[in-house]
């Protein structure tokens, strides 16, 4: 069987999911002795029951029952209860929606900024530089309170630690050499002294002394806001305007209906997947169907294959306005799901409604390249073309 971590199936894995899909409900993938799941169905099963399917041994190939972590475990993502919930309790509050209001009126203020002097620059641009990046930069670092120096290292840290969840293969080996720099300054950006004092993560050493998360935790936390939020949301982004620039009618829909901003990034998360797979570790012998999954042993969870599966959405190739794609596991499903996630929304919403304010049609303007990694779904170079008005 290909290799899933392997540069023809990151380049398109739609064919390997349908392998995997219809292997079985779980299949056994011989070239890393793992188990896989890309069943709508049972990926949503095995993401909702934590106690078969544990993260605290790690949701990468790498299992900390036997190999010491790349980095000391963030304290959310690859933990289990009870001691993944003071921390988890405390971001859903830092990053809810409420706590949110706050900054939604700058961070439309800020789109329409960027807009504005992109589309000076002329209508044709690459739209990952210019606005799936350029937009998380300009917002979130000052969102978490972080300093201006040195932000260049966010994506790069970013591409690295996803590309970490993968097999040793040329994507990690690639990343090394700077693996010691990007984490001392990843690191170094958690200190209270270093954050502005009115952030989230300011927000996150106060309930540390407030007494929900020890002074000890407070750096780790803060880490998995710079390590969880941006790439993810640059590829989240890059996704739905990907999808607009490519499905005929799909913006002047968006045009004619702007509140369908929000739905339209679900759906594209949905659709593209920018988070494509996580492990997760069996805790004791699982019976999945017929097959039975033996105590530690990794299971890969192909979010993409589920979030595409034609038992559980029509069409499921289509990028479609007129879908409910709540449901979709694209960020995750369960404990663990996307703690961050309304501020993805945020992100996306301020930056399509002063899109599709100023912009009265999007198309490619040549071929897009996808960039490779072991666990994004993610674009090198989108070219397109804008008519502004
Ligand atoms: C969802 C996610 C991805 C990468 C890192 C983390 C979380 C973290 O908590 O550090």
């Amino acid at each position: 069987m290909l290799d899933p971590f392997g540069h023809e199936v990151l380049e398109d894995p739609a064919e390997f999911h349908a392998t995997i899909r219809e292997a079985g409900a779980v299949v056994h993938l011989e070239r890393y002795d793992v188990y896989a799941m890309g069943r709508y169905e049972h990926v949503h099963a095995a993401l909702t029951d934590w106690q078969g399917f544990q993260s605290g041994a790690g949701v990468g190939l790498s299992n900390f029952r036997y190999e010491k972590p790349w980095r000391p475990p963030s304290l959310l993502l690859e933990a289990d209860p009870p001691r993944h919930d003071a921390p988890r309790t405390v971001l859903t509050r830092i990053l809810g929606q409420r706590a949110l209001r706050r900054l939604r009126t700058q961070w439309m203020d800020d789109a329409s900024e960027l807009v504005d002097s992109v589309l000076a620059a002329g209508p044709s641009f690459d739209v990952v530089t210019a606005l799936a990046a350029a937009f998380p930069l300009r917002v979130f670092p000052d969102a978490v309170g972080i300093p201006r120096d040195g932000r260049e290292n966010l994506l790069p840290y970013g591409d690295h630690l996803f590309n970490a969840f993968g097999p040793h293969n040329d994507l990690v080996a690639a990343g090394a050499p700077r693996v010691a720099e990007l984490s001392a300054w990843v690191n170094a950006q958690c200190a209270r002294d270093v954050l502005t004092p009115d952030g989230f993560g300011a927000r996150i050493w106060a309930a540390a002394d407030h007494g929900d998360i020890t002074h000890e935790q407070a750096p780790l936390v803060v880490r998995s806001l710079l390590s969880a939020g941006v790439d993810t949301t640059v590829h989240g982004l890059a996704a739905v305007l990907y999808a607009f620039a490519t499905t005929p009618g799909a913006w002047q829909r968006l045009r004619a209906e702007p509140a369908l901003a929000r739905v339209a990034f679900d759906e594209a998360v949905r659709w593209e997947s920018p988070v494509q797979t996580f492990f997760r570790t069996a805790t004791t012998d699982i019976k999945v169907d017929d097959t039975i999954v033996p105590d530690g042993k990794k299971i890969l969870m192909f979010l993409g294959a589920a979030n595409r599966d034609p038992r559980r959405w029509p069409d499921p190739d289509r990028f479609d306005l007129d879908r409910d794609p709540s449901g979709h596991v694209g960020f995750g499903m369960g404990i663990h799901q996307c703690v961050g996630q309304h501020v993805a929304r945020l992100e996306a919403e301020a930056l399509l409604t002063a899109l599709a304010a100023r912009v009265s049609d999007i198309t490619l303007d040549g071929s897009p390249v996808r960039h490779h990694n072991n666990t994004l779904r993610a674009w090198e170079s989108l070219p397109v073309r804008v008519t502004a008005e």
